[in-house]
């Protein structure tokens, strides 16, 4: 036999062994796995002397232990020193007499076991461990058979010393305190038969990938499910469920490829079983408690998993199909521009095998592989809030994967790394990878360097069962040990799903242009409903009449569905779940609220986030920060950003929502400015006053987390939680705005236009540092241009812009502004919940002004108070423009110039104002330029008929805000007569490809330049000479 192919020189020594009865004290040198806490791998400990019975073992001389353990030298010295120790038990080293008779104290329990030596134990006992570490290597993995993989030698039993000779005699193993084969309480076996045990545990159709665990009792419980005394069996009744349920996976695709021959599906053929696998999967998963799932998925088999395991009607899809979408009683209501039918979303109520019922959300995604992974998981985390799901078992998330990008995206190791962290666990999310063994047309050895493609799990010691697609049975199996694995150890788990694509990436593409050998035997190769047929044909617990009744039934089903889907009307939009019964549509309009807080409101919650425990004690300067902020309470002057922020988040708070704002070190603030949890010096005990407003508060109300160094995958969590239910602000913060393009594809894909794609509205805030301070190109710009050129508001037209009419912001995707004020900034947050609708809003947020002795508010502009700074005409509100602060009067004709600005330069512009003594120009704020507010410009265009009207701006002109506001200001200006887009005067930086010079001289002098040219006396040169 091949495996024989290393013979082993070491003689046998039969030991009689004799019965010990003791067995205590006999671990003394028994190797411990750490808990999994440490992180450390297979360290190994020694008990101490006070825990143990048996003495400490000493040294035993190197130059006999140098020798490796396989090679005759050691074997035949081994024998030798257990010959001697049989003879007389003092002739040898105490520590070796200690190790023989915990040897034999162990294996004397199995009196029927003639013949095994210490060594052959030792060597079995490797062989079982080589089979768990490396088993996988050996499993036939692959249904086209095209695998070619080296067998690891550590699988071969001659590399241990057994023959053929050995194959019948009787071998006892349970010396280890293990589970599965190591146990203690298994019979005595022929080698023959733990070797053919081994290979079907290991080797067969399910690879299981688990000794990279470094727990234990991880490792343990895997063991007990894998090495069972006996192969596992479905009986006939489970068999013919899991039939019916291959038969729609497959029938689905077979019915779609015949009724729409050329239509892009991206079908499940060569992977059919995935439907199967998952319902199985929900089913196991409700029984152990699951309430909701949340999916994420590609492309691939998406309307299948729609049709079959969400339960979205199959008279829709079809309707889809045809081409049908707008639902016919809505005309003339929002619709967005949709989106293809395999990108969108949906949620679902189905019942379960076990009589249950799940809800089944699958979130809507852009073909921008894995993006959706970060979403679904913080809409998991979302929904485990709102459920007081606290040990994160009613709600799940899966995420379905292309072999190729799961090993390529990044935003998967992202994702992964946020499995583990408190504030953003969800208790396990089930990976299923759809690995069709190709990647659009990129092969494997092409698309990634790790030996499979679901290595990056590992990092995060997931187990990884890779599963033969073709073995339905298995699938099953593999994916109802996920969901076992996922409710008890609360941890991400894999299952790689190893089938084939039996057409192109699409259906009309042609796959052997690049993969011919591979298609040739696609084409010949049996569907997994064929094979499985006939499994069941031979085993004689089904016939074929069984059969026949099932596929007609489904085709039948198929075929009606298909005829109602002609008449099909969708009913209602799917438009917003049961948390957002009553949130504005674009087209119908919400009332503008006040944002003012009650004076008695704002001074207790005030004086709640500026205390502390009396024994607490913060840092020096963090406790100087309160105390300065307890006194801007009590005196109602100078409020700073911080505090500004602080009182919305907790006025929200008191008000009866959530609030959650991360991102990296978002705790302390990049800037130190925000202080939100304090640590005590001494004990290093944390202290968070915003966690303590109300009486028992919910720890998770008021939620700040620094986050894991990612913008994409942390970002997109945030989105995915903001989702979930409209009563939270939930807020990103990036470190630098310039950061945040590490998260592009979800301001391009989900954030700017989801509502638009797939009528999902968020109120997430994304806050991005931005300013000119001279800290060079990366950290100067939030690319305020990127999110204004991705508005959508049409730069031609002046919408409807009265107060009452007005729909701008409800009819605009998102909201960018870039605020001056810490009470403006209050406003602004506040004005995110206290609306009937929700839209993103992007914030420039200060860097400099944190603690600009300028940049202060009074507690007046923050209340409700009639006749107070903040109170206009309808109340307290977030102003989208702040007017020139001179008191300047409706109309003022000797004004000759009026300029307007954004963020942090207006304080710059009035610091030169004043020192020049200018008196006749007008400096405005533009606090929101998307959407432009139309209204607030034309009246103090108004207000100064004379002026030239200037843009001023600190960034390079093919940046910031003046590509965006030329138009609309153009457009604003037409209307009233006062010019074209030539009199729009440009003052700032010089077209650039980086976004600041990196030389801080330079920019003091650009700065200085540009603010004086504001001011300057004389016109300024129009941009068009
Ligand atoms: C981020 C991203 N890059 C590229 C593509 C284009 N693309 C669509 S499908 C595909 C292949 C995906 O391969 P795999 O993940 O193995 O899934 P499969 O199609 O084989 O199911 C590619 C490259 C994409 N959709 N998203
Ligand atoms: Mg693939």
């Amino acid at each position: 036999m091949v495996w024989f192919r290393i013979g082993s020189s070491v003689a046998k020594l039969a030991i009689r062994r004799t019965l010990s009865q003791s067995r205590c004290g006999s671990y003394a040198t028994r190797t411990r796995v750490l808990p999994c806490q440490t992180r450390c791998f297979h360290s190994t400990i020694l008990k101490s002397k006070a825990e143990s019975a048996a003495p400490v073992p000493r040294p035993v001389p190197l130059s006999k232990l140098t020798d490796s353990f396989l090679d005759g030298t050691s074997s035949v010295y081994l024998e030798e020193l257990q010959r001697a120790w049989e003879a007389d038990p003092n002739s040898v080293d105490e520590s070796w007499d200690n190790f023989f008779r915990n040897f034999v104290g162990q294996a004397s329990t199995s009196p029927g076991i003639s013949g095994q030596t210490i060594q052959e134990s030792m060597r079995l006992l490797l062989l079982v461990r080589a089979y768990q570490v490396n088993g996988h290597m050996k499993a036939k993995l692959d249904p086209l058979g095209l695998e070619k993989r080296e067998i690891p030698e550590d699988l071969t039993p001659g590399l241990y010393g057994f023959t053929e000779a050995d194959l019948d005699r009787e071998f006892f193993l349970g010396v280890w305190r293990m589970s599965g084969f190591l146990s203690e309480n298994r019979p005595v076996q022929t080698l023959r038969s733990i070797l053919s045990r081994l290979e079907q545990a290991y080797c067969g159709t399910i690879g299981y990938e688990y000794m990279h665990i470094a727990d234990r009792d991880k490792c343990n419980w895997l063991r007990d499910k894998i090495e069972t005394p006996t192969p596992r069996q479905y009986n006939s009744e489970r068999r013919m469920v899991i039939y019916d349920r291959l038969t729609w996976s497959t029938q689905f695709e077979n019915f779609l490829a015949t009724k729409w021959t050329t239509a892009k599906r991206f079908g499940l053929e060569g992977a059919e079983s995935l439907i199967p696998g998952m319902k199985e999967m929900f089913d196991r998963s409700a029984d152990l408690g699951v309430e909701n799932i949340v999916i994420g998925m590609p492309h691939r088999g998406r309307l299948n998993v729609l049709g079959n395991v969400v339960r979205k009607p199959l008279r829709q899809i079809f309707s889809e199909f045809s081409g049908g979408t707008r639902p016919v009683d809505e005309v003339g209501l929002y619709t967005g521009t949709g989106d293809v039918k395999y990108h969108l979303g949906t949620s679902y109520d189905r019942p379960t095998r076990g009589g249950k019922h799940l809800h089944l959300s699958l979130v809507a995604n852009p073909s921008h592989l894995e993006a959706v992974d970060p979403v679904v998981i913080g809409k998991t985390r979302a929904k485990q809030y709102y459920t007081k799901d606290e040990n994160r078992t009613k709600n799940m998330g899966i995420l379905i994967h292309g072999d190729g990008s799961f090993a390529g995206q990044g935003v998967v190791y992202e994702t992964l790394h946020l499995s583990a962290l408190p504030n953003y666990c969800t208790g396990g999310t089930v990976h299923i990878v759809v690995n069709n063994q190709v990647a659009f047309t990129t092969d494997p050895r092409e698309g990634r360097s790790s030996q499979y493609c679901t290595d990056v799990a590992k990092a995060l010691s997931a187990p990884i069962f890779h599963v033969n697609a073709d073995d339905i049975e298995a699938v099953v199996h593999a994916c109802e040990l996920a969901a076992e694995w996922r409710q008890t150890f609360h941890s991400d788990v894999v299952v790689d799903l190893v089938c084939y694509r039996r057409f192109g990436h699409n259906e009309i593409d042609e796959p052997s242009f690049t993969q011919p050998k591979m298609y040739k035997v696609i084409r010949s190769h049996p569907s997994s409903l064929q094979i499985y047929q006939e499994k069941l044909l031979q085993s004689g617990q089904v016939t074929q009449e069984d059969i026949d009744k099932i596929q007609k039934k489904v085709s039948s089903i198929l075929n009606e569905e298909y005829e109602a889907s002609k008449d099909y009307i969708p009913q209602k939009r799917d438009w917003l779940a049961s948390h957002w019964t009553g949130f504005k549509s674009p087209e119908q309009i919400s009332r503008i609220r006040n944002t003012g807080v009650k004076p008695e409101i704002l001074k207790n919650v005030g004086k709640a986030i500026s205390t502390f425990p009396e024994n607490f004690k913060p840092h020096r300067g963090v406790k100087r920060v309160y105390e300065q902020r307890a006194q801007m309470i009590e005196s109602g002057e100078g409020i700073d950003w911080g505090l500004g922020e602080a009182l919305a988040f907790a006025t929200l708070v008191v008000e009866g929502n959530h609030v959650r704002l991360s991102g990296q070190d978002v705790e302390r603030g990049t800037f130190s400015h925000r202080h939100s949890v304090l640590h005590d010096q001494e004990t290093g005990e944390e202290y968070c006053p915003l966690d303590h407003l109300i009486k028992n508060q919910d720890p998770e109300m008021f939620t700040v987390s620094n986050s894991s160094l990612s913008e994409f995958g942390v970002l997109g969590f945030e989105l995915g939680y903001s989702m979930e239910n409209p009563n939270s602000l939930v807020i990103w913060e990036a470190q630098f705005g310039d950061f945040a393009n590490g998260a592009q594809v979800m301001f391009d894909q989900f954030i700017s236009s989801g509502e638009a794609k797939w009528l999902r509205q968020t109120g997430l805030v994304v806050l991005l540092p931005h300013g000119y301070d001279g800290q060079g190109p990366e950290h100067s710009s939030g690319r305020l241009e990127r999110f204004l050129q991705m508005s959508d508001d049409n730069p031609y037209v002046i919408p409807e812009m009265d107060p009452t009419l007005r729909k701008q912001i409800q009819e605009c995707n998102w909201q960018v502004v870039n605020v001056t004020t810490p009470a403006n900034y209050f406003h602004v947050l506040r004005r995110q919940i206290h609306r009937d609708f929700r839209k993103p809003l992007i914030v420039m947020a200060p860097k400099n002004l944190l603690r600009h002795k300028q940049c202060v508010s009074n507690l007046s502009e923050f209340d409700d108070v009639k006749g107070h700074p903040g109170f206009d005409k309808q109340g307290t509100r977030f102003k989208r423009l702040i007017k020139d602060q001179s008191g300047h009067s409706d109309l003022e004709e000797g004004i000759r110039r009026l300029v307007l600005c954004s963020g942090k330069v207006y304080y710059e512009l009035d610091e030169e104002r004043k020192k020049s003594e200018t008196k006749d120009v007008a400096i405005c704020r533009v606090e929101q330029l998307c959407p432009f507010p139309y209204d607030l410009i034309q009246r103090e265009l108004k207000r100064y008929p004379n002026a030239e009207i200037v843009w001023c701006q600190e960034e390079p002109m093919n940046m910031g805000g003046y590509q965006y506001i030329a138009l609309r200001l153009c457009t604003a200006m037409k209307a009233l007569q006062r010019g074209n887009f030539n009199d729009i005067k440009y003052v700032g930086r010089l077209p650039s490809a980086a976004t600041a010079t990196g030389f801080y001289q330079l920019h003091v002098k650009e700065q200085t330049d540009l603010v004086k040219k504001a001011l300057q006396p004389d016109p300024i040169t129009p941009v068009i000479p």
